[in-house]
This record gives structure tokens, sequence and C-alpha cells, in this order.
């Protein structure tokens, strides 16, 4: 099967008013889909957040990852995490993860917390990316810092991104702000995006389309599945 065909635009009906795209270069994100965030015992339970909302989004990013994977169109994974020796940890990142009660490097019961290469860190096996997918490493919040996701887009010609994972508030919208800046189209899944606590993520969606969409729009699943169809 081949894939998209170049210069056939589409559209999503979405907020604040509709999102045209050209799916040849349309990427999918998933952010941060770890156990260390979405899984019992992980970082983002240690720090005294209720992960169902992270496993409640799981079905609609399988969905997502179905029909990218069908249209064959590119998939970009994110991880969040730190090298075992934390060189790549900032000082005041590691010390509010201890005083928050979710050190950086601690032992749990996934291994070391936010640590590369341990359990914890791994995608969540219901969306493990599949051969020629992306993963992209990231130390920080945005998965454009100190990574090479930039590169990467652009080499794919990518003009647009789907955007979706956890958390909607801190990595998902960090991610968008850098996106929005390098140029890059983002279109927020509100339904396939999660916060721990619902008003984080009403409030992020909120500031992705206020002012005319000023840092992107916003659709549900069923909208991007219809409008990629
Ligand atoms: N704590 C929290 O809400 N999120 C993170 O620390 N990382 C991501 O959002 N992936």
């Amino acid at each position: 099967m081949s894939g998209p065909v170049q210069g056939v635009r589409k559209s999503i009906d979405a907020v604040p008013y509709t999102f045209t795209f050209e799916p040849a270069r349309t990427a999918l994100l998933v952010i941060d889909m770890q156990n260390d965030f979405c899984a019992p015992g992980g970082f983002g339970e240690r720090l005294g957040n209720d992960i169902a909302p992270a496993r409640a989004i799981i079905p609609h990013i399988d969905a997502l990852l179905g029909k990218f994977r069908m249209l064959r169109l590119p998939v970009v994974h994110t991880r969040e995490g730190h090298l075992p020796d934390l060189s790549d940890c900032p000082p005041n990142k590691l010390e509010r993860s201890r005083k928050g009660g979710a050190g950086i490097g601690s032992e749990g019961p996934m291994g070391r917390l936010l640590i590369r290469g341990e359990r914890g860190h791994a995608i969540i096996p219901e969306l493990a990316p599949l051969p020629g997918e992306w993963v992209i490493d990231k130390p920080g919040k945005g998965a454009f810092w100190r990574t090479d996701l930039d590169a990467l887009l652009r080499s794919l010609d990518i003009q647009s991104l789907i955007v979706t994972g956890v958390t909607t508030h801190v990595c998902v919208h960090t991610t968008i702000r850098e996106a929005n800046d390098r140029g890059f189209d983002c279109l927020l899944v509100e339904d396939a995006a999660a916060a721990y606590d619902l008003r984080d993520h009403e409030a992020a969606v909120r500031m992705t389309v206020q002012q005319g969409g000023i840092f992107g729009f916003a659709a549900s699943t069923n909208n991007v599945l219809h409008g990629l169809a």
C-alpha cells in the first residue's frame, strides 16, 4: 500500500475554526504515554496524582494510531526521562521532584523513577511503538528541547501535528507552544490528551485555542478520524 497523495488537503471540524491540513505532511505525536505517567507506582502517581484520567484516553490514542498506521502517516512517540547518572537533569527539577515525593532516580516498583531504560520509562504496552515509528527521548517537558524532533519533522516535510498524550497542561502544552513557535500547525485532540486534574486539562485546551487559536486548534478523536477518512 502506498502512502498519502501529495497536495491533497483535508479538513477537521475543530475549535476555534476548521483545521485544514495536508495528510501527506501530517504526523501524529503521542506524548509521554509511559508507565511512569500512566501506571500505578510511577512518577505521576508518586507525585500524588490519580492516574485514571491518563488511562481513560488509551482507547482514543489507540484509534488514532490505527488510523495513522493504516494511512501510512508518520507516528512520533516521546518519552520523558533522564540518564542514569542524572547528568541531564537540571538541579531545580531534581530538587522539586524530591520535595514533591517522587525524587527522579529514586527506586520505585518499576525501577528508578523517570530514568531511561527502566520499566517505568517505557511506553505502556497498549500503545507500544511499532517498527518504523519514531521514539524521541527528551529530558524536559517540551519535546523539542535537547532533542532531534525539529530535524526529524523537517526531514519528513511535516507541517501539521495531531497532538495527544499526557499531561495536557505540562508536556503536551509545552510541546504545542514549542511547535507553534517553529511554524508547525498543531491540533490538540481533546479526548486523547489528559491531565490528572480535569481543571488543568480544560485550562490547557482553553489556552491553546483562545485568541483565534493562539497556539493551535482542538478537536475530538471522532472529528480527527472523520477528517482523515
Ligand atoms: N507532572 C505532570 O503533570 N507531567 C509531567 O511531569 N510530565 C508530562 O507531562 N509528561
